[in-house]
C-alpha cells in the first residue's frame, strides 16, 4: 500500500494527502519530520517531506507525487454531480 510520509502540519503533505482522499486511493500516513538522517535520506535525497512510498519506488517533490498520482489513477471529477442538465462545459 502507498505510504504518505510526513506530518499533517506541513502545507506540501496536506496537499498530496486531499488528492489521495479525493480519488479515494487507498494510502497509510506514516509520521516522518524532516531530517538530514540517512534513514530519511534514503527516501528523500533533501530530507524534506512530504515523499511517498509506493511499490514503485519512492516519490519527493510534492507536485511530482501529484502528477504521478494522476496518471496511476483514474481521475474523477472535482465539480459536484448535477441533476438533470449537464452543465455546458461538460458537453
Ligand atoms: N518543494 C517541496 C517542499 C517540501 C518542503 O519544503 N517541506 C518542508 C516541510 S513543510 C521540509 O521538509 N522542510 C525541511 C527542509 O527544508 O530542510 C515539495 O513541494 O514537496
Amino acid at each position: 500500500m502507498i505510504k504518505l510520509c510526513g506530518f499533517a502540519l506541513s502545507n506540501y503533505y496536506n496537499k498530496v494527502k486531499f488528492v489521495l482522499l479525493e480519488h479515494g486511493i487507498a494510502f497509510e500516513e506514516v509520521l516522518v519530520p524532516p531530517s538530514q538522517d540517512e534513514a530519511v535520506l534514503a527516501h528523500s535525497p533533501l530530507g524534506k517531506v512530504p515523499y511517498l512510498q509506493t511499490e514503485e519506488g519512492d516519490l519527493c517533490e510534492s507536485q511530482c507525487i501529484v502528477e504521478y498520482l494522476a496518471a496511476r489513477f483514474p481521475v474523477r471529477r472535482f465539480s459536484p454531480p448535477t441533476r438533470g442538465k449537464q452543465p455546458r462545459s461538460a458537453r
